[in-house]
């Protein structure tokens, strides 16, 4: 264990040595400290060790810890004084008369979300506000999800430091829409239709398909006699005013602690047409939202007897349908600020 972690220590310290760039450094600190990263991967042996082994292991991993970060952070204030430095020498001469007038639009993520907005006030849904810095207990706990939720692996965050905390609520950033549930059931009586649009934020291994920042949309729907066969009519409906009139929707079993029972919402693949095909691992299906009947726990929280009341709620990553859509095969482009991309919706 020890020569693995002065391995690791020399191999990370060679590559913070070499980093040019703040992007090569947010690599190298989701390789050491993200979900499965180094680091991660390391204290999940200790369970093996001796407590003796651990006495001697503990704090050197401590230590070796403390020394990678340290020297990310302080590789990283190097490089940005540097590039401050390149700039305040630099030269500009610019010619205003030579630059060509650009017209601008709304980002691809907020067409869509305009549309999809448009397509639920047209049942009579009402837009909802939700914050995107929120407490624990509207993100996760009235979500039943408490503290040792196996569920929260799936939902890791960001937290607010303990310094701006406000007494007795720990902040984070949301991690899904689902926080403006109770918000939306403790300020409304039923019959209830609204929704919920914006940014959500995740402790990701950021990949093609996956941002730490992204957009959710999200809709609530509480009423006398709602049910399933609501949840498959809206389904569709969204997927149809989407993705064209011949997408039919599916609803597969799935876990969510917040909805009994829980859904996976698929739409027939917009390629194959349902066949089958790459795109979808010869499935014909896709999965694209998340949803359910909201559980009876959630619905009493926010002041609303379940014997009377019934719900679903249902959640869609608008960047992943705009992907599908276009044909775009990297989320990050969303948010890359490279224009050459942007011109093209
Ligand atoms: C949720 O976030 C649940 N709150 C959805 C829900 C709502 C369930 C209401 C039940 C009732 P999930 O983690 O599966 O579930 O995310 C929902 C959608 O958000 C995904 O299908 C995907 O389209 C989008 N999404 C999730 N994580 C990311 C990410 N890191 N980057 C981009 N899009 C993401």
């Amino acid at each position: 264990m020890e020569e693995k972690i002065s391995q690791i220590q020399k191999d990370y310290l060679e590559k913070i040595q070499k980093a040019k760039t703040l992007k090569e450094l947010d690599e190298i600190f989701l390789e050491l400290f993200g979900k499965n990263g180094a680091v991660d991967q390391l204290s999940k042996q200790f369970s093996t060790l001796s407590q003796d082994q651990l006495k001697i292991i503990g704090p050197t991993f401590n230590q070796v810890k403390q020394q990678l970060e340290e020297g990310i952070n302080e590789k990283r204030t190097n490089i940005r004084e540097e590039s401050y430095k390149r700039l305040s020498e630099e030269n500009l001469t610019l010619q205003p008369s030579r630059l060509k007038a650009r017209k601008g639009h709304l980002h691809p993520v907020t067409q869509f979300e305009q549309e999809i907005v448009k397509l639920f006030k047209n049942l009579g849904f009402v837009e909802a506000d939700a914050p995107h810095i929120d407490t624990d207990y509207n993100n996760f706990e009235v979500l039943n999800i408490p503290e040792n939720h196996p569920a929260r692996d799936l939902w890791d965050t960001f937290y607010i430091s303990s310094k701006f905390q406000v007494p007795s609520s720990k902040l984070l950033l949301r991690t899904h829409t689902s926080n403006s549930q109770i918000r939306i059931l403790k300020d409304n009586t039923p019959p209830i239709r609204m929704m919920n649009l914006g940014r959500c934020f995740r402790f990701e291994n950021v990949d093609a398909r996956h941002e730490h920042t992204f957009e959710q949309f999200e809709i609530v729907y509480v009423d006398k006699g709602v049910s399933m066969a609501h949840l498959q009519y809206l389904s569709e409906y969204f997927f149809k005013g989407t993705l064209g009139q011949d997408i039919k929707a599916r609803l597969r079993p799935k876990y969510y602690p917040f909805v009994e029972p829980g859904v996976g919402v698929d739409a027939s693949c917009v390629f194959c047409k349902g066949k089958g095909c790459k795109v979808c691992g010869q499935t014909g299906f896709l999965e694209l939202a998340g949803a359910g009947m909201i559980h009876p726990d959630v619905l009493k929280a926010g002041g609303i007897d379940p014997n009377i009341y019934s719900g679903i709620a249902w959640g869609v990553g608008p960047g992943r349908m705009v992907m599908l859509r276009e044909g775009i095969e990297d989320i990050r482009l969303f948010n890359s600020g490279d224009l050459s991309f942007l011109e093209k919706y």
